[in-house]
């Protein structure tokens, strides 16, 4: 109906152009003539978000009027939402009115999409993960809050100096947030410190009280996040921490400034930065206290919209389910006990019950070293009520144990919440686990590993716990959007149907994978987009990529079990080989890093140096002639990465099996239309099984391989003294080839690879090296590779996170979705 439209929900082109005008003028105080990029970029935000506001509001409504309404609740300490203009404009089908609206302003919808700056709340895949599924949930008409942090600094920005990374803190909040609305109302006082006391209540029973040391208040920021096609929209909560005071007059009327503020100075900081590593864990105490202050506000929110809508506590369970998104967010099991308990007075054993079925868990990791454990000291300074509780839950669940397995005191000592090895620790995931009715890995692989190794007690003790949801990308995002020129090439065979149905829809793609015309127009944009990243390559490296090159791709967090150190090994190697014979054939090839280390990680950063240091040499080689190029694409987040993964014949996925939970740009690559050169590791060996054998290159050793060579004594430099190729590679890091002779420089890596090497990465390099000859073999047969690329989309519906979204439901929520 035409006639209720309004200047802030008409989505015609005259109407949308009227709208920015109004909000340039009326939000930012300007005119087309005094507007700056970023005033433009405001208007044209602010105009979305009015079109986003009916959804909304009736999605808050859905939340907190339904009573027989199960909504998610997934608690994240990380949601990586990427630029969002682009991506609302997207959900509300507006991009071409919008367009055409701004051009006869004389502006590029384009250009300001790509001005966005991102906020980096998250530092890899398991925040990413998050915001995929928020925007499937949305699509699907799944009814969820997201709760999280909003964080002042988000991911630091990657520059490079020199080779090497420095950070740069990211002020994300500099130019403001148009799409979050500031929540005061429902702020939540959170406690922190201090100590407990037992009293009698009125009933004549023992209650328990804590007296936190100081409070701060928890003040919601919301961001909507609305599904495809417009009509569903959920949120994104995120909490950021404030004074309960703004500052102390007593301190302030007696001259001391200073101290005056310093309270609320230290209370900001708990919402101040996001910890930029992701797996080895550091017991920081504030990094606890940024877990607790998230999952108090939103439990105490939930509890909030359960009161609201006069259902009784212990129904609590019929209307949140609560998914933990990793660890992270564990410390919930225990703060819900003790608001139900000591906050409500119920009964310990009611309050269990409720508890278990809220909880579901998610394991992102099988590394032992980045399970999360907290000294007790250090827990009970800062969360005294919630130690004693988790002891009471360990005392039961032990004499559970206990009593299922009598006199088996190593099992117990195994399956306890307590580490008691010194320093005694909190181990969160058995907290978790416990605490949860549904425990899940993130790929079949890892969910395996997960039940036989890493939580093997467990599985054996509550097996029916233990699920496993394959991860998922949003194809809204990491296709339709950032590939707009495949995805029209998609809609024009089999119509757009496949954007919100991914897994039924884009296997129709299969019967135009030999077709020649379909073929030739399917290169045809991979090289524009090869192109358009080399443009940006030019720009900011002043590195040329040549467009008719292969694009062999590794972009993801720098860690030693990635193994970004083979990649170059094999790029070193296929340097002397061109260098041993300059004459012979070389198809074009470019190789591509981007990632950033954790600030701390010294091997990971020497390893960013080393590939710098290559490309150096490579790069500038008149005997290479530009055959092979090296780049590091520095300050890798999502925006970067919708402008890659279109842009990559190969996408790079060599973790050593076992170490890799899933993965997702492995995904975000193949629905690009980039093969895969990988190992049997994470979603690969899904990926695989879906794509076919003969579409992946297959390399290197299987996880129980791995643990069979380990087993035996794994010695490295064995297969450098028997590998002549791998021995002269690393020969010449070592020797200083790429260091102006210094041989110090790399010492570590090299040292590292020969005398310890975990990661095995000498074991898989000739597999790696095989593998790499029939990858160039194949790119030779162009209609064999771009009918690999083609089958590589369309065989991989499977892993869009609507069917990861629509596992959770189905197996782990209960949940029916409202739409699809
Ligand atoms: C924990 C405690 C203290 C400080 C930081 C952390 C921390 C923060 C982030 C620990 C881990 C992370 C991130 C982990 C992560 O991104 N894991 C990845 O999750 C993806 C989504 O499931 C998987 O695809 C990847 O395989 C997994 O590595």
């Amino acid at each position: 109906n035409k006639s209720c439209h309004n200047v802030r929900t008409d989505c015609t082109a005259p109407g949308l152009r009227q709208a920015v005008l109004d909000n340039l003028y009326y939000v930012s105080g300007n005119t087309p003539v005094t507007a700056s990029a970023q005033d433009w970029y405001d208007a044209v935000a602010y105009c979305v978000r009015d079109r986003m506001l009916k959804a909304w509001n009736e999605g808050i409504e859905r939340i907190t009027k339904a009573l027989d309404l199960r909504a998610v609740a997934y608690l994240s300490a990380e949601f990586l939402i990427g630029p969002q203009l682009g991506s609302n404009v997207l959900a509300l089908g507006i991009a071409e009115p919008l367009r055409e609206a701004l051009a006869t302003l004389g502006q590029d919808l384009d250009a300001i999409v790509d001005g966005e700056h991102e906020p980096g709340l998250g530092n890899g895949g398991l925040g990413r993960l998050a915001a995929c599924y928020m925007d499937s949930m949305a699509t699907l008409g799944v009814p969820a809050i997201g709760y999280g942090i909003h964080y002042e600094f988000g991911m630091f920005t990657q520059t490079i100096r020199d080779g090497w990374q420095v950070e740069m803190a990211d002020k994300w909040l500099r130019q403001g947030f148009p799409w979050e609305i500031v929540q005061h109302e429902f702020a939540v006082e959170v406690g922190l410190g201090g100590s407990t006391e037992t009293f009698l209540d009125a009933g004549g029973r023992l209650r328990v009280r804590w007296n936190p040391e100081k409070r701060i208040l928890a003040v919601p920021h919301d961001i909507p996040v609305i599904g495809y096609g417009g009509t569903f929209c959920n949120v994104l909560r995120l909490w950021s921490a404030e004074a309960v005071d703004a500052f102390d007059f007593g301190s302030f009327s007696s001259g001391d400034y200073g101290k005056a503020v310093e309270e609320k100075i230290l209370s900001e900081t708990i919402s101040k930065v996001l910890y930029p590593n992701d797996e080895p864990y550091q017991g920081k105490v504030l990094r606890l206290g940024q877990q607790y202050f998230f999952v108090s506000a939103s439990l105490r929110d939930m509890l909030r919209v359960q009161q609201m809508l006069g259902k009784p506590l212990d129904t609590f369970h019929t209307t949140f389910a609560i998914q933990l998104n990793d660890t992270h967010p564990a410390v919930a099991v225990a703060e819900l006990m003790r608001l139900l308990v000591d906050g409500h007075g119920m009964e310990w054993e009611r309050a269990w019950a409720v508890t278990t079925k809220c909880f579901s868990y998610t394991n992102h990791t099988l590394l032992p070293e980045a399970l999360e454990k907290w000294p007790v000291e250090l827990f009970g300074g800062l969360l005294p009520r919630h130690l004693e509780i988790i002891y009471e839950i360990n005392r039961r669940f032990l004499e559970e144990v206990r009593a299922a397995y009598p006199g088996d005191e190593g099992l117990a000592a195994r399956l306890s919440l307590i580490d008691e090895a010194s320093p005694r620790s909190v181990r969160m995931a058995h907290l978790a686990v416990v605490g949860s009715h549904a425990v899940n890995g993130v790929a079949a692989l890892h969910t395996e590993l997960l039940k036989t190794h890493v939580m093997q007690d467990f599985a054996a003790l509550t097996p029916q716990k233990f699920c496993n949801v394959t991860n998922g990308v949003t194809p809204r995002r990491f296709l339709a959007l950032c590939n707009p020129r495949l995805a029209a090439c998609i809609t024009s065979r089999i119509g757009p149907a496949w954007i919100n149905r991914f897994e039924e829809e884009i296997g129709k793609l299969e019967a135009f994978a030999d077709d020649p015309g379909f073929q030739a127009q399917w290169r045809g944009i991979k090289r524009e987009n090869k192109a358009a990243l080399s443009a940006l390559a030019e720009k900011h490296l002043g590195v040329a990529l040549n467009p008719d090159a292969v694009f062999d791709v590794q972009v993801k967090r720098v860690h030693e079990y990635k193994r970004q150190h083979l990649n170059i090994l094999r790029v070193i190697a296929l340097y002397s080989a061109i260098k041993r014979d300059p004459g012979a054939e070389f198809s074009p090839l470019a190789v591509l890093f981007g990632g950033k280390a954790a600030p701390g990680y010294f091997m990971a950063k020497r390893v960013i140096k080393l590939i710098h240091n290559v490309a150096q040499v490579i790069n500038g080689d008149p005997d290479v002639g530009g055959r092979l190029t090296v780049a590091y694409i520095p300050n890798f987040n999502v925006r970067v990465g919708q402008v890659v993964y279109p842009a990559a014949d190969i996408s790079q996925q060599i973790s050593l099996a076992g170490k890799e939970a899933s993965g997702t740009g492995n995904m975000k690559f193949g629905i690009n239309g980039a093969v895969t050169m990988g190992t049997l590791d994470g979603a690969n060996v899904e990926m695989r099984q879906c794509v076919g054998e003969e579409n992946f290159f297959l390399f290197g050793l299987t996880a129980p391989e791995v643990v069979e060579v380990k087993r035996n004594g794994y010695d490295p430099r064995a297969y450098a003294a028997t590998d002549p190729v791998l021995g002269q590679a690393l020969d010449m890091i070592a020797s200083g080839a790429f260091s102006a002779g210094d041989r110090e420089i790399f010492r570590p890596i090299v040292d590292n690879l020969l005398y310890q090497d975990e990661y095995m990465v000498l074991a898989d390099f000739a597999s790696y090296m095989h593998c790499q000859a029939l990858v160039m073999e194949a790119c030779r047969d162009t209609a064999r590779f771009t009918r690999m690329s083609i089958l590589n989309v369309a065989r991989l519906g499977k892993f869009s996170s609507d069917r990861s979204i629509r596992d959770y439901c189905r197996d782990i929520w209960n949940i029916t979705p409202e739409l699809g």
